[in-house]
Parts: C-alpha cells; structure tokens; sequence
C-alpha cells in the first residue's frame, strides 16, 4: 500500500521550482538574510498578479486610455499606469520589508510608517512601454532594490546612489504570458506565471545573454536629432548583413521591457541616445537603466551611456535620465568605442 501512495504522490505531485521556493533554496548565498527579501520577492510576485489581472481584462473594464492628469514626467497619465503605481505602493506598505520607495510617476519619495518599514529601499517604473498599453503590444514592471543605508530614518543617499548598489534587480513582462525575471546580483532567473493556480514556475535558470549580436533595436525615426556618432554606427552594424547572409535584423516594440526581455534571450542590442530632441536622454537612472542595467551585467553583457558605466552614475535628481546602451558586453564596448572616436 505505502509504495503505490508514494508512486501515486510522485506523480501526482510533478511540478517545477515555483518563485518562493527559488529564493528561498538561495537563501544560503546572503549569509545575513533573515527571510525579509524572500517575502518582499513573493510580494513582487502579487504585485505582477494584481496588474496582469487588469492588464488582461482592461479592454473590458474601460481601463485604456488616460486619466487626464500629467506627471512629473510631463507624460499624460494612463489609467493601467496609474492603477500599477498604486497597486505597486499598497502591496510594498503592507509588506512590512520597505522603508520608502520611488515611483517613475511619482513626485517625491514615498516613506512607509516607522511601525511598517523595513530594511529596504525599492524603485520601481510600475508600467513601462505606456505607449503601448491601449494596443494590446507588451508593457511590463520594472524594479530595482536596495539595502536602506541607515536604521532609523530615510536619507536622499538611500534613493540617489549608483545602481551597482542594487541588491536585487528585476522585471515582469505582461505578453503572451507573464515572466518575472530577476537577479539577487549572482544569477539571473525566469519564472513564468502560470494563470490556472496563480503561481510563478521557474523556466529559465541562470539566464546568459549571447555574445552574438541578432537584433538591433533603436527608434530610426529619432534619427534627425541623434549624436553625431549614432548614424554611422547604425549603419556599421547593417553592414554585417550581406547578399549572402542576413545576419542582424531590428526590433523596437517601444516597451523597453520587452526589447530588453528578447534581446537577453536571443542576443541583441537596445540603444536609446541622449539626442537633441530629448537632451539628456529619454529613459529614467533610477527607474528603468539601473535595474536592466544590473541583469545585463549579471547575465555576461553591459550598459553604459556612452561614455559612462550606467551603474556608476550617481543620480543628482529622482527622475534624471540618461542615454542608454544595453546588450553583449563586446557590442557595448564597441559602442563607447565607436563614440571615443566619432564623438
Ligand atoms: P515609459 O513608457 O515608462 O514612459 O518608458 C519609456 C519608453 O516607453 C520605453 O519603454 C521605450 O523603449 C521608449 O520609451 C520608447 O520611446 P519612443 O516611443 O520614443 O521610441
């Protein structure tokens, strides 16, 4: 009787690694976890469960389009963007693990009550790619952690630091399917969620990014405002197609997230420049570069703004922006070697 239970257990009870379990079995790499940053990972997990469940149903519930208010971006707010900042803020005050946040849409810091806080410190974008939402293309989450600097109050130097402070650094696609990919700074992780028990199943352990560059993704039609530099090596990389062989094509969904997401799969490059039209970049330090930034340099591959590695700046403003070039770490090199000299 005792071995048909445990045959019929065994197979009854055939499933992968869920997100929780993952973070736990590592628990050994931080010798000073106390089981905060596993309950702030399974929080992040709800977070990603609450949006998609808006996301998926939002051309039913009227949640496309704007809310009428502006930012501190100076962008028209979207109603999912709204709706994901807010989700985002309840569930992190409730964890009992953050001590204050920053929010793309968000004016200033947000502090949780002494009696709530914890130990760290979390910026997050709640929904990228807004251009994106009211046609149904993918949008997703991005967020970056850090350890607070000091044990009883929040300081400017616990949001305004360099990104390769991160402990932690992640992001949730809501495509085809949702995927939460994130780095506790040794590997980087994917977990797919999968919607019949509402649990992330781990699905890509130890992510690497190629070393081949297949995919060039930049907006073409900025070209009028781009450095100097960026034109000609646009064109240095279509020149490694030939008649014989095509060997690079483009993509710019126009969600960083999700051209981010393919090009740590199948090897590729994102460049947003610093341009005339946008000055000193488009896309936000602390929201956006900092924590792709942190799973590109885990994952074997870089980012820099050109001159600079995107982890050593050292933001002066909540919502400063940079350009930004993420991909293989020779693609990236080349990059700021293109730029030395054709400055
Ligand atoms: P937000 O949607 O969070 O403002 O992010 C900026 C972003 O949408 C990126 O996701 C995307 O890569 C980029 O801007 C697209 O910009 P553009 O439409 O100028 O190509």
């Amino acid at each position: 009787m005792m071995v048909l239970a445990e045959a019929m257990s065994s197979q009854a009870v055939d499933f992968g690694i869920t997100l929780t379990q993952h973070v736990l079995r590592k628990q050994h790499l931080h010798p000073d976890a106390r089981g905060q940053f596993t309950r702030l990972m399974a929080q992040i997990g709800v977070v990603g469960k609450l949006i998609t469940a808006q996301v998926r149903r939002a051309g039913l519930i009227e949640l496309w389009g704007e809310t009428g208010d502006m930012n501190v971006q100076g962008e028209h707010v979207q109603k999912l963007d709204r709706i994901a900042n807010d989700t985002f803020i309840e569930v992190l005050r409730r964890s009992g693990c953050v001590a204050a946040m920053a929010s793309e849409e968000e004016d200033e810091v947000i502090e949780v009550a002494a009696d709530r806080a914890g130990d760290y410190i979390v910026c997050f974008d709640p929904l990228d790619g807004s251009s994106n939402i009211d046609v149904n293309v993918s949008i997703g989450t991005i967020f970056a952690i850090y350890r607070r600097t000091q044990p009883d109050r929040v300081v400017p130097e616990d949001i305004l630091r360099p990104g390769r402070e991160q402990v932690a650094a992640g992001y949730i696609v809501y495509g085809s399917s949702t995927a939460l990919v994130y780095s506790d700074g040794h590997t980087v992780d994917c977990f797919t969620l999968d919607p019949s028990c509402g649990e992330y199943f781990l699905t890509g352990e130890n992510l690497r990014m190629p070393e081949k560059t297949t995919m060039l993704s930049i907006n073409e039609s900025n070209e009028p405002y781009w450095p100097s530099w960026t034109k000609p090596w646009v064109d240095s990389i279509k020149a490694r197609n030939d008649p014989q062989r095509r060997r690079i094509s483009s993509r710019h969904i126009g969600s960083l997230v999700s051209d981010f997401h393919r090009n740590l799969l199948k090897g590729g490059v994102y460049l947003y420049p610093a341009d005339s039209n946008n000055g000193r970049g488009k896309l936000r330090v602390l929201y956006e570069c900092n924590p792709l930034a942190f799973i590109a340099e885990v994952a074997g591959g870089a980012a820099t703004d050109g001159t600079r590695r995107i982890l050593d700046i050292v933001p002066t403003g909540l919502h400063e922006r940079t350009g930004l070039v993420v991909g293989s770490k020779t693609e990236v090199a080349g990059v700021a070697d293109f730029i030395a000299r054709h400055g």
